[in-house]
């Protein structure tokens, strides 16, 4: 029930959070850079590219004066979206601080990515179990997560700290498992909203929650800071693997440890 309406984000996809993810300060909710037109990037500076993913588009953000009010830096976003041959999808962000005023800048970030699952109560998270996270729904406080994958039979939003570069979504119904590589990225955001917050999104269906799932690759918990002229890089690269995880045709551990 996404609205393709701005000033709002869309629901769903990848939205991108920049120059913040979460809503403190004078910023929107998870930044603005999701709720903008972005450009075509004609000349990007050189990109050390993988010759055989020739499908791919480069955009630019950069800051109106509207944004300058609220967030008062220059910056150039480029993101690079490729296509792989085996339907893999490569996301990269390179921030650049352009401030004329040699004034550095911080920000957090997210790739907030909405996973299509079969049934949430038969999904796993691989990658994530015994790590420290901070749980939205508890003040951000700070716990350890116990026992394995992680399942889910309630509302979750919890940052997970310090993740592997590697994480895996396991859709038993479906057969399939999502592989999320990331790199720059050190957290990972787990959001599912459930009934109760499902039913209170005018753009979300009362019986979404049970067919999503957000794995957001993020660096939340340290926040990034960029000298005049200094580059960031952020990768995020998607691809869905056919698993049968219950007949033990493929482990998920295999699927993590892999290529
Ligand atoms: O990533 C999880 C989260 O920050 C949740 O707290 C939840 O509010 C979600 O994002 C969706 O945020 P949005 O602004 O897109 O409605």
């Amino acid at each position: 029930m996404a609205i393709f309406k701005p000033p709002k984000a869309i629901r769903g996809g990848i939205p991108i959070c920049f120059p913040q993810f979460s809503n403190h300060g004078p910023l929107e909710q998870h930044g603005f850079a999701r709720n903008r037109f972005w450009s075509i990037d004609s000349d990007p500076p050189p990109f050390p590219t993988n010759s055989s993913n020739k499908a791919f588009i480069d955009l630019i953000l950069k800051p109106s004066e509207e944004d300058m009010k609220i967030w008062p830096h220059s910056f150039e976003f480029r993101l690079r979206v490729t296509l792989g041959p085996g339907g893999d999808l490569m996301l990269t962000s390179r921030i650049r601080n352009t401030n004329l005023d040699g004034k550095p800048f911080t920000f957090t970030f997210a790739y907030h990515t909405y996973f299509s699952v079969s049934d949430i109560s038969e999904v796993r998270v691989e990658g994530l179990e015994t790590l420290d996270y901070l749980d939205n729904l508890q003040n951000k406080e700070r716990f350890t997560e116990q026992g394995d994958a992680i399942t889910f039979e309630s509302e979750v939003d919890k940052i997970y700290l310090s993740t592997p570069t590697k994480i895996a979504i396991l859709d038993h119904e479906k057969k399939r498992t999502f592989v999320i590589r990331k790199d720059g990225l050190p957290d990972a955001v787990v959001w599912n909203p459930w009934d109760k917050k499902a039913k209170a999104m005018a753009d979300f269906g009362d019986d979404e929650y049970k067919h999503m799932l957000c794995v957001e690759a993020a660096a939340v918990e340290k926040p990034i800071t960029l000298k005049p002229g200094e580059e960031w890089r952020g990768r995020q690269e998607l691809s869905a693997v056919p698993s049968s995880y219950c007949s033990g045709q493929l482990d998920p551990q295999r699927v993590l440890q892999g290529s």
